[in-house]
Formats: C-alpha cells, structure tokens, sequence
C-alpha cells in the first residue's frame, strides 16, 4: 500500500458551504436578469442538486417544469448564456468575501503544505469559480498550491462519473492508492471510488443524508481544536478533528 501522497479536494460543500447562499443565489440572480420568473429556494435546490453541474441543472430544471422548452430550436445556446450569467455573478458573489471557507479547511490546507502533501482540485463547478474562490479566502498565491486544477467541462461526464478524478490522478502521475480524496456528497464519494480512490467525507446540511457507504470516514465538519466534529462512520481521529495524522491513519485502513 503506498503512503499517502496527495489529497484531492471537491470544491462545493467541501472546501466551502456554498451551495444555498452561493450558487443558488447566483443561479436565481441569473434568472431574474434574463426576465424569467423561475426562482430556486433552498429546498427545491436540495432537490436539484440530484444532477451536477450548472448547465445540466438547468436542463433538469426544465425537463421537471418546463419540459417543453427543451424542444425550442437554440436551448442549448440558451442554457449557455443563462449559466455564463450565472457564473458571473456567482464570482461576483464570492469576490465581495461572502462565502468563506469551511471551519477547519484552512488549517488542513495549512497542515498539508507543512507536510508535503501534493493537493489537487476535482471538481463538477467552473475552474473560474474554483481559483476565485481560493484566493478570495487563501490570497492570490494559493491558485499555485494545487498541482492540478480539474473542473467543470474539463471532462465530459460530471460526477458520480469518475472522469474528473482520472484527469487528476492522470495529471498527478499518481495511483488512486497513494491519493486521499475529500468529498461532501454520495456523488462525489461515487467518483472517487469509482476511480478506486480512498474517500473521507465531511457532509453538509444538504448532503447528511447521502448514502455514504464505502468512505473510510464520514464527519459532519474538519473541526479544529476547540471545535470538534461528530464522527458519523468510522473511527475518531486521533485528535478529535480532521488533520493530517488522522488522514494518514484513515488512508492506512482503505
Ligand atoms: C457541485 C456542483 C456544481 C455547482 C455549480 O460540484 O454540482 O454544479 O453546484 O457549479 P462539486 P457550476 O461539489 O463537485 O464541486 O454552475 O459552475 O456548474
Ligand atoms: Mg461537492
């Protein structure tokens, strides 16, 4: 078994708890703009997070309560404009500081530098939303820390498809044995395994009830020190939150 290399990183719900208050609130902004009078609550967008991806969110949007519409000649086109507006004002979201890491992830990042761990990005989101994102909350610099940055349309097939984390365990030159994903979600835990990739995944309001079977670990935050996550499966970490001795001592039992 090789020790463990590099930890791959989903972006939403992991790195940050994005999704109601960022991309739901960016993709009804979208809509108003273009004189639709759709609009996602937070429930409803519960339910549409069943399918990754932005454009292919719309689509299944459409299917369920325009269905119709998806016969217009250029809805394609369509679903493309109204996502590029989306993922306008989603940066433009994140770059007044709105959406802010997840507790805990800042030190993880922190810790994995300090020990030498190779990071790397696999993501269903737009690579723009990714790099705003880290250097609204981690500086400019940290776009540089991730050796590979896969997101988005980089591969055809989003998550639960394992195509993003072939692309990144490709870039890596790594086996899926040496590497340690972390994921938020059943879907992106799925990707991961399906590339055979150890999972640990930290869960959210929106995800605590995935079917998470076949993570090593499942929590419901990083925690910190003085702030520590319930462990939903799994063994404790050593320390109580999610640091790098308790990724390692997961990673050993995969
Ligand atoms: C989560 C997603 C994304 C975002 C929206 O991806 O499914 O679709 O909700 O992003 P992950 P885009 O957890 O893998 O990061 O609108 O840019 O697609
Ligand atoms: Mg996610």
């Amino acid at each position: 078994m090789p020790a463990l290399t590099a930890l791959i990183f989903d972006v939403d719900g992991t790195l940050a708890d994005n999704e109601c208050d960022g991309h739901r609130v960016a993709f009804n902004q979208a809509f108003a703009e273009a004189g639709l009078d759709w609009h996602w609550d937070a429930e409803r967008y519960g339910e549409l997070l069943a399918v990754t991806g932005g454009k292919e969110r719309i689509r299944y949007y459409l299917s369920q309560d325009w269905p119709q519409r998806l016969h217009e000649p250029g809805i394609d086109d369509y679903i493309k404009t109204l996502h590029a507006a989306k993922t306008r004002h989603y940066v433009a979201l994140l770059e007044t500081g709105a959406i802010p890491l997840r507790p805990g992830i800042k030190r993880l990042i922190t810790e994995a530098r300090q020990a030498d761990l190779r990071l790397a990005i696999a993501t269903t989101t737009s690579p723009v939303n990714v790099t705003t994102l880290l250097r609204t909350t981690l500086g400019e610099a940290s776009v540089d820390w991730f050796e590979v940055i896969a997101a988005g349309d980089i591969v055809p097939a989003k998550k639960p498809a394992p195509d993003v984390y072939h692309y990144a365990l490709k870039a890596l030159n790594l086996a899926p044995s040496a590497c340690l994903a972390l994921e938020d979600s059943a879907h992106g835990l799925r990707a991961a395994r399906a590339a055979g990739i150890p999972v640990v995944v930290v869960n959210n309001a929106y995800t605590q009830d995935d079917d998470c079977s076949g993570a090593l670990a499942v929590l419901d935050g990083f925690g910190d020190p003085y702030n520590l996550p319930t462990v939903l499966a799994g063994s404790t970490p050593m320390n109580g939150y999610v640091d790098i001795p308790s990724l390692r001592a997961w990673h050993k039992r995969q």
